[in-house]
């Protein structure tokens, strides 16, 4: 476990960070002019082995003063060849203070499959998301430190307890990790397990997919699928661009070629399609209009289907909501259906602007 705690010093330009880890004491200074450190001792259990270093520098033995339950340092940057300094107080015996390599990757499946043992893999296409990587790893000088092992899917860190951790020996583990599910499009999984040695060497392995729609009964390419809006924002009149295909908005230009836009007021706002003839429908995956570098991701959305002289609803938005992302998919028991209909509720538009609908694509499969 790698505690941190930060230190500042008023001859030192920048900071102090102190770390402590169950075997040793690492220190780090970032300092370009001469300074002392002085910390306490709890324990003076001399001899203290004390190695220092700068920059990517080696380590080397550092020359302290032990003075009233004090060690005191003297940090010399322009002599050590850099301003970045860590000092090693007390390393374990068996700890290779000098290990500049990463655990070696020695194994990576991900679901049922077996994949070379590369560090940085795409899975391709597919029409189906993984959902769990397992890499093997073994550290050539030391012990992996397990504790620190992470993983992050598009930026979010994967939880904890989706993380699982198998090891019969210090220096080799085998982790797994489970995938939440994801929307369609470009998704990117890095894990990372990193070896105890003071420079935390990590090894990353980075699993890149693609998941996309390979069925879309909307897309106007197919099949002659006919819209019908509530309303329009002035200007944006078209409805061809909800299943042009096209679903890469830059978020620099968001107008009428690349988006619809309802009228923005009160009021439920709605987009109905009709198909050529009855599908079988199991979702529908809206884009969202993407402008100023925002998605406007809709928050209170009904699918809903003809029944009687009205609609009945076959999808309900959830309370809270839907986190704002490029795409969201509304499931439902499969529905036999040769119209349906995209409902907002009033001021169930994007925050910021409630009372507007804007959409880029829809899909349903
Ligand atoms: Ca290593
Ligand atoms: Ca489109």
């Amino acid at each position: 476990m790698r505690l941190t705690r930060m230190l500042s010093f008023g001859i030192c330009v920048g900071v102090m960070l102190c770390s402590m880890s169950a075997y040793a004491a690492t220190v780090r200074a970032i300092c370009n002019v001469p300074a002392h450190l002085v910390m306490p001792l709890v324990q003076q259990n001399e001899p203290f082995h004390v190695f220092i270093k700068a920059g990517k520098g080696q380590w080397q033995p550092a020359e302290y003063e032990l003075q009233d339950g004090r060690i005191i340092f003297h940090l010399q940057p322009a002599k050590l060849g850099g301003s970045d300094i860590m000092l090693l107080l007390n390393p374990p015996q068996d700890l290779d203070i000098y290990d500049n390599n990463p655990p070696a990757l020695t194994g990576l499946k991900v679901d049922a499959r077996q994949l070379p043992t590369e560090s940085v893999v795409h899975l391709g296409v597919a029409n189906r998301a993984p959902r769990l990587i397992r890499i093997g790893a073994v550290d050539a000088e030391n012990a992996l430190d397990l504790t620190s092992v992470s993983a992050k899917l598009d930026e979010l860190a994967v939880r904890e307890k989706n993380i699982r951790i198998e090891s019969t020996e210090p220096s080799k583990a085998t982790v797994s990790v489970r995938l939440r599910n994801v929307e369609y499009g470009r998704h990117r999984a890095i894990v990372s397990i990193p070896d105890a040695s003071p420079q935390v060497n990590a090894l990353q392995v980075v699993v890149a997919f693609d998941y996309v729609d390979t069925t879309n009964f909307l897309l106007a390419a197919l099949a002659d699928v006919k819209m019908r809006t509530d309303s329009c924002f002035s200007n944006y009149e078209i409805l061809e661009p909800l299943n042009d295909g096209f679903k890469d908005l830059t978020g620099v230009h968001c107008q009428n070629d690349v988006s619809w836009a309802s009228a923005e007021g009160p009021g439920d706002h709605w987009v109905e399609v009709t198909l050529p003839e009855p599908k079988t429908i199991k979702e529908v995956t809206v884009y969202w209009a993407y402008y100023s570098g925002a998605y406007h991701t809709s928050q209170k959305i009904e699918i809903q289907v003809p029944e009687d002289a009205g609609w009945r609803s076959i999808y309900s938005s959830p309370k809270e909501g839907h986190p704002v992302s490029r795409c969201t998919t509304f499931r439902f028991t499969p529905v036999k259906m040769d119209k349906f209909r995209v409902f907002q509720h009033s001021g169930g538009g994007a925050a910021g602007r409630p009372d507007l609908m804007w959409l880029a694509e829809i899909e349903a499969r």
